[in-house]
């Protein structure tokens, strides 16, 4: 069966790439025909790893293409996964499967109810991949992704592809958890190295602010049902801050470049959760404060 791709930016040219290298069938579904000219133009889409270039020449489609589609992944950034959903339902065969490759929460639920005909499978990574340019893709940090649905269900058989095209890849029932947990991580590092403009080691010299951080985002964890997600999680925040010291965090990276952030899904949902909740978390909404100030200072979306 074809891997249908919408999304050939980073990560998503990086599964098309290792799963075209593997024999198996992709298809990259574009925007419109001017999308699909430049691809057609550049030769393909290109993987640099290791030192090694390849460039694959896959097939492509625009996403009003008539072919049905059974098997996605859906690999936008997460303000993008819902209007790219909702452009390929016709598409999509009943039972056809969708893979959700977004960061952050929100977005999974929000594709879900506009595909309903669709098993909409939620995946969390922490493989790393940039673009150099339009359709070449670089693989810069090794990583796992976590596949599952809510409520867990049986692994699919295509798991195997994944391993044959050495995705390193494991089915959990537990997704939900392993988006908060990475939501979590992500909410105490990520604003900060914005606000304080720094690397993720910068955060060293604000362990104070840190551990606040993640006394709340532990309170909410619980108060979601996600207690397994709240297991040290300030120790597990200082190490990936260590471990990252050098790095610049992917949000610092898009305010740097004057991209738009996925805040609503990260800082966002978890201020929505909390007052759902009814939970009083001064510290993060102070964060989402700031942090949505620092952008509209900047004339970038405060969602
Ligand atoms: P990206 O911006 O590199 O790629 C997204 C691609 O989707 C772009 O090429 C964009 O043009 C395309 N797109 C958006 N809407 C479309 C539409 N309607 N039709 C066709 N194409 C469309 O983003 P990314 O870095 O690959 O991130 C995708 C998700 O994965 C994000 O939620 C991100 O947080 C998460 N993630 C990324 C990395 C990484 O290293 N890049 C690591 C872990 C998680
Ligand atoms: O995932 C990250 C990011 O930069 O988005 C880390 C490195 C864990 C920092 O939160």
């Amino acid at each position: 069966m074809t891997w249908h791709v919408l999304g050939a930016g980073s990560l998503g040219g990086l599964w098309a790439a290792r799963l075209a290298r593997a024999g198996l069938p992709v298809c990259l579904l574009l925007r419109d025909q001017r999308r699909l000219a430049q691809y057609l133009a550049s030769g393909g889409l290109t993987l640099e790893q290791d030192g090694h270039t390849e460039t694959f020449a896959l097939p492509a489609q625009t996403l009003d293409d008539a072919a049905p589609i059974h098997r996605l992944l859906l690999a936008t950034k997460a303000y993008d996964a819902v209007p790219a959903a909702a452009a390929l339902s016709s598409r999509l065969s009943a039972g056809a499967e969708v893979i959700l490759l977004q960061n952050g929460l929100g977005s999974q639920d929000e594709v879900a109810a506009c595909l309903p005909q669709a098993r909409c499978i939620f995946a969390s990574s922490t493989e790393g991949a940039f673009r150099r340019e339009d359709f070449r893709v670089v693989f810069a940090g090794e990583g796992h992704t976590w596949l599952g649905t809510a409520p867990p269900s049986p692994a699919p058989a295509w798991l195997d592809e994944l391993a044959l095209a050495g995705i390193p890849a494991s089915w959990t029932g537990d997704i939900l958890g392993r988006l908060w947990r990475k939501l979590a991580l992500n909410c105490a590092i990520n604003p900060l190295t914005v606000l304080h403009s720094c690397r993720n080691g910068g955060l060293q010299t604000h362990a104070e602010e840190v551990a606040a951080l993640c006394a709340e985002l532990v309170e909410l964890l619980i108060a979601c049902d996600q207690g397994d997600a709240a297991v040290d999680l300030q120790a597990e925040v200082e190490r990936v801050i260590a471990a990252t010291a050098a790095n610049y965090s992917s949000m610092y990276q898009d305010v740097a470049a004057g991209r738009r952030t996925e805040i609503a899904y990260l800082l966002g949902h978890a201020c929505r959760e909390a007052a759902r909740h009814r939970l009083e978390l001064p510290r993060l909404q102070a964060l989402a404060l700031r942090l949505r100030a620092h952008l509209a200072a900047r004339g970038l979306p405060q969602d």
